[in-house]
C-alpha cells in the first residue's frame, strides 16, 4: 500500500518537473523545482526605481525604421502584402543586393529634433527604436559591421541624433535589436554541426561587441528589447541569453530587458522551465492581448505589448489600403486596455525613407496626445484596478483613485460599478473636476451617471473610494 503510494507520488513529481508540461500560470511548490543555470534570475516584480519608472512611463512609440522604407514592400514592380521589414524575405532577395540599399539611404527629411517634438505631443514617455532590425543594417556607426548609416551618402550617427533629441525632451529610449542578423554569414537558425556551432559562437561574439557597443556609446539607454531570438540556435544557447542579461545590466544600471531575449538550459522561452519570467517584463503580446476577463493572470508581472497601425506594418509600406487600418479611437482603445491589465502599449511608427512620418501617423499622433493631455492622469503610473470589468470600458487604477474609461456609452444612461468587498464608492467626478451623480443600487453596486454633455470620444470618470471591513449591510441575499 504505501509502496504503491510512493511510486504514484514518484510518478506524479516526475511528471511535474517534466519542462514540457510547466505551464506559466502553474508554478510548482518550490521543492519540485529543477535546477536551471540559466533560469529566471528573480521571483516576481523588479521593485527598484529604474523599473517603477519603466511601468509609470505606461505609453511608449516603436519606431522600425532600416533599408526596408526606401523599397517600402515593393520589389521589381511588384508589391507584397507581407509585413514591409520583411521583404528581403518575401521577395526572396539576396543579402548583397538587398544591402546595395545603403547607397540610397539619405533621409533629407530627418530631425531628429521633430521627431523628438512628435513624440513629446503624443504624450509617449519612451520610444523604441530599432538599432538594427533582420536585415541586419545598423542606424549607428558599428564597427563590427559594414552595413551601417557611416556608409551611406547621409553618413550621420541617426541613433546618437535621436538619443539626444528624445533625451532633451524628456523621453526615455529603448534599444530595439534583432539577434537574427541576415547581413552576417556565422548567423544560423539551427546547430547542426561542429561547424555551425564555430561559426555561431564567432555570431554570438559578435553579438556581444555591438551590444557592448550600443551600451557604451549611449549610456543613457533605459531599456534593451530583443527580437529575432525565436529560433534553435538561440534556444539550444540559452546560456548566452542569461550572459547577455547580465552583461548588459552590468553596463547600464537599472536597464530593463525583455522577456523575449531568453532562453534557459532546456530552450523554453519567456518563461523558464519552473514557469519563472526571465528578463524584466514578458515581451509576448505583439498585435495581440490579453483577455480582459480570462487572462487577470498578466497582472502577476510585468509586460508590454506592442502593435502596428495597419494589421501587421512594422516598417514603412507605400500601400497602406492592403490591410485594415485601425482607427485613432482603435488604437486609444488598446493602449487603455494594456494599461488596465497593468501593462505597458508602445505603438509602432515606420517612418517614410526621406525621414518624415505619412500622415496618418502624424494624424494618429496628434489624437492621441490630444486625449493624453486632458485624460493622462488615468494611463500614466497607472495599474490593474482589481475590480471587475464591464461592458462600458476599462478601469485603472493610482492608489486610492479609481479611473472608469469610458468607450461604449449604455442607453440606460447608467454606468454599473461593482466593486470589491469592502469597498465602497464615496464620490465621482470628471477630470476637470465637474461631479457626476453616484446611486447605490445593490449590494456592491452602483450607477454611476453619465455626463450630461458627453463628449464625443472616450473620457474618464474619477472615483473617490472609501474601505470599511464589516459596514452594517442594508443588503440581503435571495433565498432560493
Ligand atoms: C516577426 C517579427 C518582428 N517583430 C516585430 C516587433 C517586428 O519587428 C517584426 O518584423
Amino acid at each position: 500500500m504505501k509502496k504503491k503510494h510512493l511510486t504514484a507520488t514518484l510518478l506524479l513529481s516526475l511528471l511535474l518537473v517534466s519542462p514540457a508540461i510547466q505551464a506559466q500560470k502553474k508554478l510548482l511548490p518550490a521543492e519540485q523545482e529543477i535546477e536551471l543555470k540559466y533560469g529566471a534570475d528573480r521571483l516576481g516584480k523588479r521593485q527598484d526605481a529604474a523599473m517603477q519608472k519603466f511601468r509609470d512611463n505606461r505609453l511608449g512609440a516603436f519606431i522600425h525604421w532600416g533599408l526596408y522604407a526606401i523599397p517600402g514592400g515593393e520589389w521589381n514592380g511588384k508589391t507584397y502584402q507581407g509585413a514591409a521589414e520583411w521583404l528581403k524575405s518575401w521577395a526572396k532577395v539576396p543579402s548583397n543586393e538587398w544591402l546595395q540599399l545603403m547607397d540610397q539611404w539619405n533621409p533629407q527629411k530627418f530631425n531628429a529634433k521633430k521627431w523628438a517634438q512628435m513624440a513629446k505631443e503624443s504624450g509617449v514617455k519612451y520610444v523604441k527604436i530599432t538599432t538594427k532590425h533582420h536585415e541586419g543594417f545598423c542606424l549607428w556607426p558599428s564597427k563590427y559591421s559594414q552595413y551601417t548609416v557611416a556608409n551611406t551618402p547621409y553618413k550621420k550617427d541617426i541613433l546618437g541624433e535621436l538619443v539626444k533629441a528624445y533625451n532633451d525632451a524628456g523621453i526615455d529610449v529603448h534599444f530595439y535589436f534583432s539577434v537574427m542578423d541576415w547581413s552576417h554569414p556565422d548567423w544560423r537558425y539551427k546547430i547542426n554541426s561542429e561547424e555551425d556551432s564555430v561559426a555561431f559562437q564567432r555570431f554570438l561574439t559578435f553579438t556581444d561587441n555591438q551590444l557592448k557597443e550600443l551600451a557604451t556609446r549611449y549610456p543613457t539607454v533605459k531599456d534593451f528589447w530583443f527580437d529575432g531570438t525565436w529560433d534553435a540556435s538561440i534556444k539550444q544557447n540559452g546560456w548566452w541569453t542569461a550572459h547577455v542579461e547580465r552583461m548588459l545590466k552590468e553596463l547600464v544600471p537599472g536597464v530593463t530587458i525583455n522577456s523575449r531575449l531568453r532562453a534557459d538550459d532546456y530552450g523554453k522561452r519567456h518563461f523558464d522551465s519552473n514557469g519563472h519570467l526571465m528578463g524584466d517584463y514578458e515581451s509576448a503580446y505583439e498585435r495581440r492581448l490579453p483577455d480582459p476577463v480570462k487572462d487577470l493572470h498578466v497582472t502577476k508581472w510585468d509586460w508590454e505589448a506592442c502593435m502596428t497601425i495597419p494589421e501587421n506594418q512594422w516598417g514603412y509600406h507605400k500601400d497602406w489600403s492592403l490591410s485594415y487600418v485601425k482607427s485613432p479611437v482603435e488604437v486609444l482603445d488598446r493602449i487603455v486596455h494594456a494599461v488596465s491589465l497593468g501593462g505597458n502599449m508602445a505603438v509602432n511608427f515606420g517612418p517614410q525613407p526621406d525621414g518624415d512620418f505619412r500622415s496618418e501617423e502624424k494624424e494618429l499622433s496628434s489624437f492621441i496626445g490630444k486625449w493624453m493631455k486632458k485624460n493622462g492622469e488615468c494611463i500614466y503610473a497607472c495599474d490593474y484596478a482589481g475590480w471587475a470589468k464591464q461592458d462600458w470600458g476599462y478601469y485603472t487604477r493610482k492608489k486610492d483613485e479609481i479611473y472608469m474609461i469610458v468607450f461604449n456609452l449604455p442607453y440606460s444612461g447608467q454606468l454599473t460599478a461593482k466593486t470589491p468587498k469592502g469597498v465602497q464608492i464615496a464620490e465621482a467626478t470628471l477630470l476637470n473636476g465637474q461631479s457626476v451623480k453616484v446611486t447605490e443600487v445593490a449590494r456592491n453596486e452602483y450607477n454611476i451617471g453619465i455626463p450630461t454633455q458627453t463628449p464625443n470620444e472616450p473620457f474618464v470618470i474619477k472615483l473617490k473610494i472609501k474601505t470599511s471591513d464589516s459596514p452594517v449591510s442594508k443588503y440581503k441575499e435571495a433565498l432560493t
